[in-house]
């Protein structure tokens, strides 16, 4: 029996806000100048964000476009800003965030350098009580994490890293000041969407670099350049059609994937649709037929066009082949993009090592040493391993529930969300781009816009209805949980078994297809149909 609902104004704020990323900046704008509402966001670092402020690691740069990879909730927000850029560089994105920030005056309710330790359901009072690194205790009606998919970094636990005599960085915690690289001998560990970015750039400064791969990756060119004038023009022009586009696709992208089926064509048109994908480089290279991540033998076609590239591209066959030997179904794993990753191998200060057949085995105070015996000797370590994904960054809030239950008890054997919003025994907790939402499967900020939105519009009916309590049924988060695993089992993307999707890639964690696979358009349409239904499968009291 739960206890009966709070008096009014008995907390410090209406909502507190874990992040301020794009997230919490676009909930707090909805929260606080929509609703009236007293909000505050609590940020860890020292300014607005999230995943930008963090990675400031050497060729960041965003894989979305840049007409895209922005707010699109207000017309003229949207056509006051110009991107430079094809796809946004991590500078030009914290210019962005900052002049959002400001535009939309948030930063006066951001409090920064503010890291949550705690946050404490108080079932008698029905307050969240949250605690920061400081010892401060703040209560809120409602919690809403805004934490980001990819903030908890992950740098492998190889013995002896204590021991290093040079410097080491994982590239989701990289220095403000950046790394000097000049005349040094670099490792880079890791191969995904960050290394094959900051290949090409670290190599160009570094006096040798030696890239550590597990698992060969795929890649295809982003054919990033300075947008034109008339396409800038365009896309300004063209703001409700864009922000349509990017509502109805299933990956929120501003481009249409084919309605043609791999078979559809002959074996030399197939060739000439995926030479002019190439050639247009990006994401887009996926859409070029609509059956590339349902049908693994027409994925199979693109996997080797992609494979035919890199020996093409890579000199020494030698090289080329570890490359190119990859085990999983093109875009199983999320694919990555880049500017002259494979070209980068020609170059003679550049080293590829197959840690797949020969493991580190430990790093010694002068490099990196594999299981044969042989040695690297480097003076800076660079960890683009990667994140505890979608999970990590909720976990570490040490959030308990109804009845002091942890979520990390709760989530043992896997996230357990309905609609990847809300978690069951853990009343007025909204999770923004939770586990079990389309999330990192989507261009983040449609998904980011969805979630603020249904919340802020959620917020709006409990309040109006004197409706205090909110909370998913189990029986809907049990319907919720077997329909993502479902959705994900229609497509090939858990058949990359070591991705970080399934929680792979950190040593046991629960192999559970976390983002919702189903398609971010139809998504929007169950959250929509839940809304209209009276927030079906959640209770309200
Ligand atoms: O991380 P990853 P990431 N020994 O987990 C390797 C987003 N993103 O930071 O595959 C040796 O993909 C690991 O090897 P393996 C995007 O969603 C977006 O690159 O586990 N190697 C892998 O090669 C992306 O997917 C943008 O065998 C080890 C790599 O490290 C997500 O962030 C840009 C190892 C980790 O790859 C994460 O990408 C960049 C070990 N012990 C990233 N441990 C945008 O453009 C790990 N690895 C928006």
């Amino acid at each position: 029996m739960m206890q009966s609902a709070p008096r009014a104004g008995a907390a410090d704020f209406d909502a507190i806000i874990v992040g301020a990323g794009f997230s919490g900046m676009y909930q707090l704008h909805l929260l606080r100048d929509r609703l009236g509402l007293k909000a505050r966001v609590l940020e860890q670092g020292g300014g607005v964000g999230g995943t930008w402020y963090w990675n400031r690691y050497p060729g960041a740069r965003c894989d979305s476009e840049s007409h895209s990879y922005c707010f699109t909730f207000s017309e003229a927000l949207y056509k006051e800003w110009e991107w430079s850029e094809r796809y946004p560089g991590q500078a030009e994105i914290m210019r962005y965030m900052n002049w959002v920030a400001d535009r939309l005056d948030l930063k006066r309710d951001i409090a920064f350098d503010t890291r949550v330790t705690a946050c404490r359901y108080d079932a008698a009072a029905n307050l969240w009580e949250v605690e920061t690194a400081t010892g401060e205790r703040l209560t809120a009606t409602w919690l809403i994490t805004a934490v980001g998919c990819l903030s908890t970094a992950n740098v492998p636990k190889i013995p002896g890293l204590e021991s290093f005599g040079g410097r080491w960085y994982h590239t989701g915690q990289w220095p403000h000041e950046g790394v000097d690289f000049t005349g040094a001998r670099v490792g880079q560990i890791g191969t995904g969407s960050t290394g094959i970015q900051a290949v090409p750039v670290i190599a160009a400064e570094a006096k040798h670099l030696t890239v550590f791969q597990r698992t060969a990756n795929y890649s295809v060119p982003a054919r990033n350049g300075p947008l034109a004038a008339e396409f800038k023009a365009w896309a300004r022009e063209n703001w409700q059609a864009i922000r349509e586009t990017t509502q109805s696709t299933p990956n929120g992208h501003p481009f249409i994937i084919a309605d043609r089926s791999a078979w559809d064509v002959t074996e030399a048109e197939r060739q000439a649709i995926y030479e002019a994908a190439w050639e247009k480089g990006g994401l887009q290279f996926r859409a070029a037929f609509r059956d590339l991540l349902m049908d693994k033998a027409a994925n199979d076609t693109a996997a080797a066009f992609l494979k035919a590239k890199i020996r093409e591209i890579v000199q020494d066959p030698e090289t080329a082949a570890k490359l190119a030997d990859i085990d999983h179904p093109y875009a199983a794993k999320r694919p990555p993009i880049d500017t002259h990753y494979f070209e980068t191998f020609n170059r003679d200060n550049v080293t590829l090592v197959d840690v797949r057949a020969n493991p580190i085995e430990r790093i010694t105070p002068e490099g990196i040493r594999l299981r044969d015996g042989t040695e690297h000797a480097l003076d800076i370590i660079v960890f683009a391993t990667g994140f505890d994904a979608m999970t990590g960054p909720l976990l570490r809030l040490n959030i308990t529930g109804r009845d002091g239950l942890p979520l990390a008890e709760a989530w043992a054997a896997g996230p357990r969300t309905y609609l990847g919003l809300q978690v069951d025994g853990f009343p007025n907790l909204f999770t923004i781009t939770g586990p079990g939402s389309p999330s990192v499967l989507c261009n983040m900020p449609v998904c980011i816009e969805q979630h603020a939105e249904w919340i802020a519009d959620c917020i709006a009916h409990l309040r109006g209805n004197g409706i205090a309590r909110m909370e998913p049924e189990p029986a809907a988060v049990e319907r919720w949980v077997a329909h993502v695993n479902e959705a994900a089992h229609a497509t090939l993307l858990p058949q990359a078994g070591h991705s970080w999707y399934l929680g792979a890639n950190v040593p046991g964690k629960p192999r559970v297809f976390m983002p919702y696979a189903g398609g971010m358009a139809r998504y929007r349409g169950i959250c929509a149909d839940v809304a209209a239904k009276g927030y079906e499968g959640f209770r309200l009291e």
